[in-house]
């Protein structure tokens, strides 16, 4: 049985939980993070000792933090061909775009824009640098938009990890107050993902809770 510690309106909480999903695993989940807390107790320190979120505890294996091992772990034991291939060569081509979403899509979008503009008071909002960080991370998009030119999904003809890291950002991207560039390719694959019943139920969740005004 699997237990996930987090709330559902972390992003990377969503990240797992939807991995989970699509892997067709039962799981329990608590709120735990920013306005539920939880992370400050010893029970929870002894679990991880950076207080975030997400923990993953798979029976009575020792927890797992950070989202992307939690991600990797659940598709090594329990993935399969394609979404995590059996082959080294086909799982590490996978494996490059899912790291490649996590460090430079993800990392350019939470922090530097969606803090900046939900989790930061309408008059407090610094828009010459949210405008750069749009564009930074618009620079890192261009790549997906190429790609996803040329096959349906981020790593070739099916659904993948790698999906899962990159896809999870797109919701709060298209749903924020910015000005978006025009990226027909990564729009049309949003709408796939949108098609996902497990991509509705965990990534596009309401994150009024964590704004700001
Ligand atoms: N690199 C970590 C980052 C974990 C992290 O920073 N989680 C955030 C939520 S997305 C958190 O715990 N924030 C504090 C809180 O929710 O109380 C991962 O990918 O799991």
């Amino acid at each position: 049985m699997l237990t996930v510690w987090g709330r559902k309106t972390s992003s990377n909480v969503q990240a797992v939980m939807w991995g989970i999903a699509e892997l067709g695993l039962d799981c329990t989940r608590h709120d735990v993070g920013h306005r539920y807390g939880g992370t400050d107790t010893d029970d929870f320190i002894a679990m991880n000792p950076n207080r975030t979120v997400p923990v993953l505890q798979d029976g009575d294996d020792a927890p797992l933090w950070e989202s992307a091992a939690i991600l990797r772990y659940l598709a090594n034991r329990y993935g399969s061909d394609p979404f995590w291939p059996e082959d080294a060569s086909a799982r590490a081509q996978v494996d490059k775009w899912a790291e490649w979403a996590k460090i430079n899509v993800g990392g350019a979008f939470t922090v530097p824009i969606f803090w900046r503009v939900v989790r930061t008071p309408e008059a407090k909002r610094d828009w010459p640098a949210i405008r750069a960080a749009v564009a930074a991370l618009e620079g890192k998009l261009a790549i997906a938009e190429a790609r996803l030119g040329q096959v349906p999904y981020l790593a070739g003809e099916d659904f993948t990890l790698a999906d899962v890291q990159f896809g999870h950002v797109l919701y709060r991207y298209y749903e924020i107050g910015i000005e978006r560039a025009e990226l027909p390719n990564v729009a049309r694959y949003y709408e796939r993902l949108q098609a996902r019943e497990a991509y509705r139920a965990h990534v596009m969740v309401s994150y009024a809770e964590l704004a700001v005004s």
